[in-house]
């Protein structure tokens, strides 16, 4: 609020007014001046949006009309969020209004949390800068009736049904939703170009792995499903420029039936896998990104665990679902001393935001001495 402040200074200073009734934020470069147009309702998650900003010259400033639009700027869009660490940006389009100087932006947000946007323009004859805005993106809406269209989905191969007991070669084709082309090319996030995730629809089974992409855009991985039933597939991508998705798609699988038990009692461990027992710490807001922590101690000494490997890139990885599938959240813990200082104790400390309250399942990865040992955890948010 601080920094809007003084921008809002500098502006009355500039343009002599003392009736300056706007609430956009607004960054002022040299003599240009950029105002981010956030809708009033706010921006949603889950849908595409158009958000406009106006690119205006403050030396040429009319009384009744107000600064004068600067046109046929060329303009770079970039959103990061910056609590996420090692998601890849996403570069939205640019395109101009009918008025001069008005440009708009089509932004599609994955989840809610706070975004940066970076705009890089180069007025006419000038010199390029940067204007950068913070943006609270809320969570998705509920929909009215209908499905909601994202900009992208998921599609499985499955002529054939999945059977228990034989390795299933599960075909995966990500689709732009408007043309219905396939895509084939992406960044890389965590490593990888495609993160698998597939979980049984009680969230009780969970597989985590990365499909090889074929030439023609088809990701192909064999899949040993342990029981018959609906499982959730899960693709986190990001096609190139459009920054990290979840895309969500369903599959049915026949044979014998599962012989786990479903229990969504609240679960913060200790739950052992392989040589390590975890047990989850931390506090969870609603809608804040909040940060969990696990302690990370030795199956057989006790002792905490400090000598972790990479896996991915990361100290450890962590998905997170709902109860019902719809959201999901895939966090990754940051690199630099505060962890590094965590890990010297036995702990690993992930950023998520959850979206609302209710039952969640969190599955912690961790590697040591080359094994993946994977952390089944029950979360009860209120
Ligand atoms: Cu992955």
């Amino acid at each position: 609020m601080r920094t809007w402040a003084l921008t809002l200074g500098a502006l009355l200073a500039l343009s002599g007014t003392a009736s300056w009734a706007q609430d956009n934020p607004t960054v002022k470069a040299g003599k240009y001046v950029v105002e981010f147009r956030v809708p009033e309702e706010g921006v949603f998650a889950q849908e595409e949006i158009d958000i406009e900003f106006r690119l205006m010259d403050s030396t040429m400033n009319d009384e009744i009309l107000g600064m004068a639009g600067v046109p046929n700027a060329a303009v770079k869009a970039t959103t990061t969020m910056p609590e996420m660490p090692g998601m890849p940006e996403a570069k939205p389009p640019i395109h101009t209004e009918g008025v001069p100087g008005d440009y708009g932006v089509t932004f599609f947000f994955p989840h809610g949390g706070k975004y940066q946007v970076d705009l890089k323009i180069t007025p006419p004859g000038g010199q390029e800068f940067l204007a950068k805005f913070d943006l609270n993106v809320k969570d998705e809406r509920a929909t009215k009736g209908g499905k909601r269209v994202l900009p992208y989905r998921l599609d499985l191969n499955n002529g054939s049904t999945a059977k228990v007991g034989q390795p299933f070669p599960l075909k995966l084709q990500i689709k732009d939703s408007k043309s219905g082309e396939t895509v084939k090319a992406f960044d890389i996030a965590h490593e990888k170009y495609f993160h698998l995730l597939i979980a049984s629809k009680d969230f009780e089974w969970f597989l985590h792995e990365h499909p090889v992409m074929e030439p023609d855009g088809t990701w192909v991985i064999n899949v040993a499903f342990p029981a018959e039933g609906e499982y959730l597939v899960y693709g986190d991508v990001a096609p190139v420029g459009k920054g990290s998705m979840i895309l969500m798609n369903k599959l049915k699988v026949s044979g014998e039936k599962p012989t786990w038990k479903v229990n969504w009692t609240a679960n913060k461990g200790p739950v052992t896998d392989g040589t390590i027992t975890a047990t989850l710490g931390g506090d969870i807001q609603i809608g804040r990104m909040s940060q969990l922590v696990f302690d990370l101690k030795d199956a057989t000494t006790g002792q905490p665990v400090t000598q972790l490997e990479q896996y991915l890139g990361a100290h450890g990885h962590l998905m997170i679902f709902s109860q019902d599938g719809m959201s999901t959240v895939h966090s990754h813990p940051a690199s630099g001393k505060a962890t590094d200082d965590l890990l010297a104790q036995g702990k690993v400390a992930f950023n998520a935001r959850i979206p609302k309250a209710g039952k969640y399942r969190a599955f912690a990865q961790f590697q040591r001495d080359g094994k993946i040992m994977t952390f089944k955890f029950t979360l009860d948010v209120k």
